[in-house]
C-alpha cells in the first residue's frame, strides 16, 4: 500500500500569496486553502493520484481547533476538516477503478501542548481536553468521507495516547469506527523528542486500539532502518514507513530535501521486500516524481512475510520492559509507597517531589525493573492530584515503568492520564462484586495499560489454591469477554498472608499461594502473575525477614511467578543464602513442622535484632552522599547498585 507524498512542501513550491490564502495574515495556513483556494489542494492530490498512489492524505495536519486558533480560525475547524476530507474523497473516487481502489486518510498532527514536564505551570491543556479536541477533528474528517485516520509526526507519546483516546471516545459515540494509523517521528538516534525509543513506542501503541503502527517525517529512510527493523520483527500490527526525502539542508534559508526519487524508492523497496513493511509513502520533500518511482519499485516486488515476535511489555516514556524477564522475575520496587514507607509518607506530606524521585531512583539502582507507586495518605484528600504530580515526576526522572497502586478510581485515572508509557494498574478484585472491575477495566482498556487482579471476591481473600484459581478465572472471563482485554494484559496476584503470626489458619498460606500461582498459569494461558513478596514476612524484621522473602521469592518463581513486588535492595539470590538459613525458612514456608515459626525466630532472632529497623535504614540511605551509598550497596552486595552509583559519582 503506497501513501502519497508531501502536501506542505508541494504547496510551498506554488509560492501562493495573500490572494490565494484569503488574507495576508493567513499566508502559510495550508489548511485554510481548502476553503480559500481548493484548486491548489486539488492539484497536489491529483499529482499523486496520477502517479498511482493508493491513499491520499487530507490537508488537515494542523487542522485541530487548537492549531487553527493560532490563525484565529478555531471556529472553522469542523468546516475546514470536513471540506478537506470531502475534497480528497471526490478525487479518490474519481481515480478509483475496480482493480485500483483509492483511499482517503484523514490527517491529524501534533499540537505539542501537553505538559511534558513536572512543572504544572506549563500545563496548557489536560489529557481529556486534548482528547476532545482530536475527537472533534476526527468527527469532521469522517463526516467528510475519510476512510481512515492517520495520526502522524507525533513527538510526545502522551499526546498520541490522547489522540487515540479521543478517537476511541468518538467511535463509541458514533457506534462505528475507522482504522487508526499511528505514526511517530524519531530523531537520527531512534528516539522521539522526549526520549521514547522504538520498543517503548511499540509497547505503548500495541496495547491501544490502533490498526497500523509506523514512522514518518524526521529523517530520510536511511536513518530509519534500525527502528523499522525492530517494528517489522516485533509488531503484530501492520507497519508503515513514510519518511522525508532525506534530512533537509538549509540552502539560503530554504529547506532542500536531498534524497532523489531513485534512492528513496530503493530504500523503501528494501523495507518492503526485506523487512516486510506493509505501507510506505513520502513525507516532507517528496514529490510526484518520488512517488512515481516508489509505486513502480514497490508494485514490482513481493513483500516479505513477517513472523512477528510479540513481547508483552510495560513501558515508561523512555523504554520497554518485558513482563517476562529472563531470569524471572520482573522486580517491582515497593518503596515508593505512602502506606509501606514512613520515609516516603513524610516526603509526600512535605510535597518533596524530588525526595520521592530519589527513593524511586534508589529502587531502580538497586535492581527494580518497575516501580509500584502508592500515594494514599489518610492525612490528605487529594490523592488524584498527588498521583498526577508523582507520576509526572517519576515519568521524567526514572526509566522504569510505573505500577499505579491505588484503590481510588479517580487516582487511577489521573495516574494513567499523566503517564507517557504503558503502566500496570494495581489493582482490581471482586471484593464488592463487579463494581471495581466495571470502573477500572474501561480505564485500563482506554489507556492500553495492564492490570493486577487480586484473588479476592465477595467472600474475602481466597485462602486456598482452588479458590484463588476460581476467582482468577472469574476476573479473566469478565476482563477478556466483556472489556476487550487480552490474557497478557492480566497480572494475577495469588496473595499470601504473613507467616509471622503462627496461627493455624494461616500456616499453609504460602503453600497455597505457590500452588495458586501454578494453577492460574496452567489454567489461563498467556496471563502473568505477581506477588507482594514482603507480605509473607510482615511483622518480622531485619535479616531473617530478608531471608524469608528471598527464599519465598525463589520458590514463587519456580512455581511460575512473573513479577515480584519487593524492596530489591533486600532480595538475595537463593544461591547466596546459606543452606542452614534456607532450611529454617523453607520449614516455615512449606509448613513442615508445628514449631517452624518458633525455630525461625530462635534462629534469626538475635541477627535480626542487630540489624537496624528497615525504616531507619531507608532514612539513613536518604541522607547519605553518593560515596556513602556505594559503601552501603557494597555491604548489601548489590553489584548493580554499585555500578549505577559509580556512574553518578563519576559524573
Ligand atoms: N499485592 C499487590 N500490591 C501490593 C501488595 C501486594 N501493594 C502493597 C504491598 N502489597 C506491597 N508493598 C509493600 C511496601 C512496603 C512493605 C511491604 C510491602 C514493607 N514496609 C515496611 C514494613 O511494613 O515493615 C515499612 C518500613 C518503613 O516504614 O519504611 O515491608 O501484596 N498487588
Amino acid at each position: 500500500m503506497v501513501f502519497d507524498g508531501a502536501m506542505g512542501t508541494s504547496l510551498q513550491r506554488l509560492e501562493l500569496g495573500a490572494t490565494q490564502y484569503g488574507a495576508a495574515h493567513l499566508v502559510g495556513c495550508n489548511e485554510y486553502l481548502v476553503l480559500s483556494y481548493p484548486a491548489a489542494i486539488e492539484g497536489v492530490h491529483r499529482s499523486f493520484l496520477e502517479v498511482g498512489v493508493d491513499v491520499v492524505e487530507t490537508c488537515t495536519f494542523q487542522g485541530s481547533r487548537l492549531k487553527l486558533a493560532e490563525w484565529g480560525l478555531a471556529d472553522q475547524a469542523a468546516t475546514i476538516n470536513r471540506t478537506a476530507a470531502a475534497l480528497a474523497r471526490g478525487l479518490a473516487d474519481e481515480y478509483a477503478t475496480p482493480d485500483h481502489p483509492r483511499f482517503v486518510a484523514g490527517s491529524l498532527g501534533p499540537t505539542g501542548m501537553l505538559p511534558s514536564s513536572s512543572d504544572p505551570t506549563l500545563s496548557e491543556i489536560t489529557f481529556d481536553e486534548l482528547a476532545e479536541v482530536y475527537a472533534e477533528q476526527a468527527a469532521a474528517l469522517i463526516a467528510g468521507g475519510a476512510d481512515l485516520l492517520i495520526v502522524e509526526t507525533m513527538q510526545d507519546i502522551l499526546e498520541l495516547k490522547a489522540v487515540i483516546a479521543g478517537c476511541g471516545r468518538l467511535f463509541r459515540q458514533l457506534g462505528q469506527r475507522v482504522p487508526i494509523q499511528a505514526q511517530v517521528t524519531l530523531d537520527t538516534g531512534g528516539r522521539m523528542l522526549l526520549g521514547t525509543d522504538i520498543a517503548a513506542t511499540l509497547a505503548t501503541l500495541e496495547a491501544l486500539p490502533v490498526d497500523v503502527i509506523g514512522l514518518n517525517c524526521g529523517t530520510g529512510p536511511e536513518h530509519m532502518r534500525e527502528p523499522v527493523r525492530y517494528l517489522a520483527e516485533h509488531s503484530r500490527l501492520p507497519v508503515s514507513v513514510i519518511p522525508n526525502a532525506g534530512i533537509p539542508l538549509n540552502e539560503g534559508g530554504v529547506a532542500v530535501y536531498p534524497a532523489q526519487p531513485e534512492a528513496m524508492a530503493e530504500e523503501l523497496a528494501g523495507f518492503v521486500g526485506e523487512l516486510g513493511v506493509e505501507i510506505v509513502g513520502g513525507c516532507c520533500g517528496t514529490t510526484p516524481a518520488h512517488l512515481a518511482r516508489i509505486v513502480e519499485r514497490v508494485s514490482a516486488l513481493s513483500r516479505r512475510r513477517r513472523e512477528p515476535d510479540h513481547v508483552p511489555s510495560l513501558s515508561s516514556g523512555v523504554r520497554a520492559v518485558a513482563l517476562r524477564q529472563d531470569p524471572a522475575p520482573l522486580l517491582v520496587g515497593e518503596r515508593v509507597n505512602a502506606q509501606g514507607s514512613r520515609v516516603v509518607k513524610r516526603k509526600l506530606l512535605a510535597e518533596d517531589w524530588d525526595g520521592v524521585l530519589q527513593v524511586g531512583r534508589e529502587q531502580v539502582d538497586g535492581g527494580a525493573h518497575a516501580l509500584d507507586v502508592c500515594v494514599a495518605l489518610t492525612e490528605r484528600a487529594d490523592e488524584p492530584q498527588m498521583i498526577r504530580q508523582v507520576v509526572r515526576t517519576l515519568a521524567m526522572g526514572v526509566e522504569a515503568p510505573l505500577v499505579i497502586d491505588s484503590t481510588e478510581y479517580r487516582a487511577v485515572e489521573e495516574g494513567l492520564a499523566a503517564y507517557p508509557g504503558r503502566a500496570l494498574v494495581n489493582s482490581v478484585n471482586l471484593e464488592s462484586g463487579r463494581e471495581r472491575v466495571e470502573r477500572v477495566l474501561p480505564m485500563v482498556r482506554e489507556h492500553g495499560a495492564a492490570v493486577v487482579a487480586l484473588t479476592i471476591d465477595e467472600q474475602g481473600m481466597a485462602k486456598t489454591a482452588e479458590r484463588k484459581l476460581a476467582v482468577a478465572q472469574r476476573i479473566h472471563d469478565i476482563a477478556c469477554q466483556e472489556f476487550g482485554l487480552r490474557p497478557e494484559d492480566l497480572v494475577f496476584d495469588a496473595l499470601t498472608f504473613t507467616l509471622a503470626t503462627g496461627e493455624q489458619e494461616f500456616r499453609n498460606s504460602a503453600v497455597e499461594a505457590l500452588e495458586g500461582i501454578g494453577r492460574i498459569k496452567a489454567a489461563l494461558p498467556g496471563v502473568h502473575t505477581i506477588l507482594g513478596v514482603s507480605n509473607v514476612s510482615f511483622g518480622l524484621s531485619g535479616y531473617g525477614r530478608a531471608v524469608l522473602n528471598s527464599v519465598f521469592l525463589y520458590h514463587a518463581v519456580q512455581a511460575g511467578l512473573d513479577l515480584a513486588i519487593v524492596n530489591p535492595a533486600h532480595v538475595r539470590p537463593y544461591a547466596e543464602v546459606p543452606a542452614d538459613e534456607r532450611q529454617v525458612a523453607e520449614a516455615l514456608i512449606f509448613n513442615r513442622a508445628d514449631d517452624a515459626l518458633a525455630r525461625f525466630i530462635a534462629f534469626f532472632g538475635d541477627r535480626g535484632a542487630s540489624e537496624q529497623a528497615e525504616g531507619e535504614q531507608e532514612d539513613a540511605l536518604a541522607g547519605m552522599t553518593v560515596e556513602e551509598r556505594i559503601h552501603y550497596q557494597i555491604l548489601h552486595r548489590r553489584k548493580d547498585g554499585v555500578e549505577a552509583l559509580l556512574d553518578q559519582a563519576l559524573e
